[in-house]
């Protein structure tokens, strides 16, 4: 026994020896951390072993070129890599349990637009056990310091350290190949950074992300007006007509797109503790004059909110890669929806009670035409007004009146709500329902915000009827996301009444609500299978604005013929008729999974995913090759980003010289009397202020019911 112990310690303190217990030391703590802290899906023994084995050739290569340094210098360099990559293995820990993705360079790059919040995010979603990914380090470091572990001089062989890092090279080419031969086409269908991290480590992903962010640069310089062609050849193959008795029904009148934070369509007319979760969208989803979609999916990659924006107002997909708002969005050249609108002599107008650099928004809505972009210094923020990432939404919306009556009309006006985002903060006196009770403390409240988000809708609609809005507008309420991540599976069966979870329910929890709501609209429940894609094509051609050989990618939510093929980020679908997601195929209408294809089956299936990966890899051409630049319209006038100064001495200047020159403002044609008063809300902030409503509850508790029971 101690023999074999003094053989150990006697090959630790060579240079070797060090090496390979570090190498040992990085491979365990790495297997561990895949295994314990992400969802990567690993299925069967073969995948367990290729995740075992994914680390080894990049800890074998990377500790490896400290065989090269002389004396000392080689201890510190495996100790410096083995520090580097465990922090890079501690950040995609915490990034992943937020948005169960890696981190990708397109992220890194535009990080300043995301940092301050992403931040608040992290901090709070830090565990214990995560900083056990430094142990190691740790460990090597104090074994050398107290000298358990002697640094060996002598010099190491140049050839053995080229033999090692040959080796590593080897090890690699085994991983590759056994990673090929049970998932083809891992490298070039890219939809997936979970496939890439579960197969070949989280080192390979980060170096093959690398390129890959790379290439897409190059790909901007190198595109040329040819690559549009496979894309219109697409777009016109798949081309359906629009609903010819929907064209033009909101022609002329103002638009309300309101953005429901992270709201998911299973909280609608569902109850908690005796009361409805959302009365006032219930309210709004059953209505006549309401068209609400029950089968409309969120089809957000990393970019999340971004996404949703970039999907709703130019109908094409963000990136599997990050934010196309964060990345392409100052740069690139758009047929946004607002331009449009602007170009047809509507006002357009963002608002959000957030900082403006926030997914790059105060470039992005340049390139994408809004004239004005109200965010955080436009609103009078008091202490107490801000909660997680930005102001209060009951707050946020009422403040919001005045400017909207300020927008000459017709007008687009986006409203951006915030308060129903992770981590769900919620002050005891804005809670007006029970935390759910699933013992999950990143769900609970969740139920409480998405409450007081439905509560502030609901004084936005009083208002809106009072003060005549309504009757000239179309609001469109939607969705951005999922809220409930899948890392919280005992939750979700919790929450849905179901024994466990699978990938069906999983699928089917992407569902986010999409009601449009106007006066006089023929509306009902539609149960066409779509998503935020699709939004555009049916908002144009309710506007009645023509936009013939556009180049997106929905079609009409409307529409009789459409395919129906909800396109997620990373390839996976929903169909009427089958239902793909985390590799496990099922029947959409019963949720029946298909484990052996019949031939025809086979050849369906093929056929829409087909279409999804086409679908996909074009969008993006188009937006990675910055392809619209070399698109030539009748109906579109290229956005002049210079037009636009969203600083709020300029903007409330210009706004006020607008309604001089286009005097149909709400304001205007009040003869200038604000419509402000006739805002009510019960946000505990404004008690005692002449405009808060009097039946306002300061006390927390549930008797509070907002303006939904008015
Ligand atoms: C921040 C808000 C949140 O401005 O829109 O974005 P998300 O984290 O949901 O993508
Ligand atoms: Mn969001």
């Amino acid at each position: 026994m101690s023999q074999a112990w003094h053989k150990i310690r006697r090959g630790l303190n060579t240079r070797f020896g060090f090496f390979l217990f570090a190498v040992i030391l990085f491979c365990i703590k790495s297997y561990m951390a895949y295994q314990t802290k992400f969802s990567l899906g690993v299925k069967g023994s073969m995948q367990e072993l290729i995740l075992a084995i994914s680390p080894i050739a990049t800890a074998l290569l990377l500790f490896g070129i400290g065989l090269y340094f002389r004396g000392k210098w080689a201890y510190c360099w495996m100790i410096l890599v083995d520090a580097i990559l465990s922090s890079w293995l501690f950040a995609n820990i915490l990034y992943y349990r937020e948005f169960s993705d890696f981190i990708t360079f397109n992220l890194i790059k535009g990080s300043g637009a995301t940092s301050d919040n992403l931040g608040k995010s992290l901090m709070g979603i830090m565990r214990g056990t995560d900083f056990l990914v430094f142990v190691d380090v740790i460990f090597l470091i104090l074994l050398l310091a107290i000298r358990f572990i002697k640094i060996d001089t002598t010099p190491f062989k140049i050839r053995y350290a080229v033999a090692t890092t040959i080796l590593s090279v080897g090890v690699f080419g085994v991983n590759l190949g056994m990673a090929y031969s049970n998932r083809s086409g891992l490298l070039t269908r890219t939809f997936d950074n979970n496939y890439i991290v579960k197969y070949l480590g989280l080192q390979t992903y980060t170096a093959y992300d690398a390129i890959k962010t790379y290439q897409n640069s190059e790909q901007k310089s190198k595109a040329s007006n040819n690559q549009l062609k496979p894309v219109q050849k697409f777009l016109k193959d798949n081309h359906i007509s629009s609903n010819i008795q929907y064209k033009g029904v909101a022609k002329g009148k103002n638009v309300f797109v309101i953005h429901l934070e992270s709201l998911q369509q299973f909280v609608i007319d569902k109850k908690w503790d005796g009361q409805e979760i959302t009365p006032n969208l219930n309210k709004l989803y059953h209505e006549n004059d309401t068209l609400s979609f029950d089968n409309f999916f969120n089809q957000v990659g990393q970019g999340k909110t971004s996404d949703a924006e970039m999907m709703l107002e130019n109908s094409l997909f963000g990136l599997a890669e990050g934010s196309a708002m964060v990345m392409d969005g100052t740069t690139n050249t758009f047929q946004s929806m607002p331009a449009i609108l602007d170009q047809n002599g509507y006002s357009t107008a963002s608002f959000h009670g957030d900082v403006p650099s926030f997914w790059n928004r105060d470039n992005a809505y340049k390139s994408f035409g809004y004239q004005y972009f109200f965010s955080k210094e436009y609103y009078d923020i008091k202490p107490g007004y801000v909660s997680g990432y930005g102001m209060k939404d009951k707050l946020f919306l009422k403040d919001t009146v005045k400017y909207v009556e300020q927008l000459p009309q017709p007008f687009y006006a986006k409203l951006i709500t915030v308060s129903n985002h992770y981590p769900y903060l919620i002050s005891k006196k804005d809670a007006s329902i029970k935390e759910w009770d699933t013992g999950d403390p990143t769900v609970d409240p969740y139920v409480q915000t998405a409450h007081y988000l439905d509560q502030s809708i609901g004084e936005l609609m009083n208002y809106l009827k009072k003060s005549g809005l309504e009757k000239n507008s179309m609001l469109v309420l939607y969705g951005d996301h999922y809220g409930i991540s899948n890392n919280h599976k005992a939750a979700i069966a919790k929450i849905l009444n179901l024994k466990q979870i699978d990938n069906y329910n999983l699928a089917m929890f992407q569902k986010v609500p999409f009601m449009i709501h106007m006066p006089g609209l023929k509306g009902g429940i539609n149960h066409t299978y779509g998503g935020e894609i699709d939004v555009m094509p049916t908002l144009m051609n309710l506007m009645g604005i023509n936009d013939p050989g556009a180049i997106q990618f929905g079609q009409d939510l409307l529409s009789k013929d459409r395919n129906q093929i909800v396109s997620f980020r990373d390839g996976d679908f929903v169909s009427p008729k089958y239902t793909k997601y985390g590799n496990d195929l099922y029947f959409t209408k019963t949720g029946q999974q298909i484990t052996d294809k019949t031939e025809t089956e086979k050849k369906e299936v093929d056929k829409i995913q087909d279409y999804v990966n086409k679908e996909l890899s074009l969008s993006d051409s188009v937006i990675n090759g910055d392809l619209l630049r070399f698109s030539k319209q009748s109906w579109f006038k290229t956005v002049d980003k210079s037009d636009y100064n969203y600083k709020k001495s300029a903007a409330l200047k210009e706004l006020s010289e607008a309604q001089n020159k286009k005097p149909t403002s709400l304001l205007k044609e009040n003869k200038g009397k604000s419509t402000e008063d006739l805002y009510k809300t019960d946000a505990p902030e404004l008690k005692g202020e002449s405009s808060s409503s009097s039946s306002s509850d300061d006390s927390g508790s549930s008797s509070s019911s907002s303006s939904s029971s008015k």
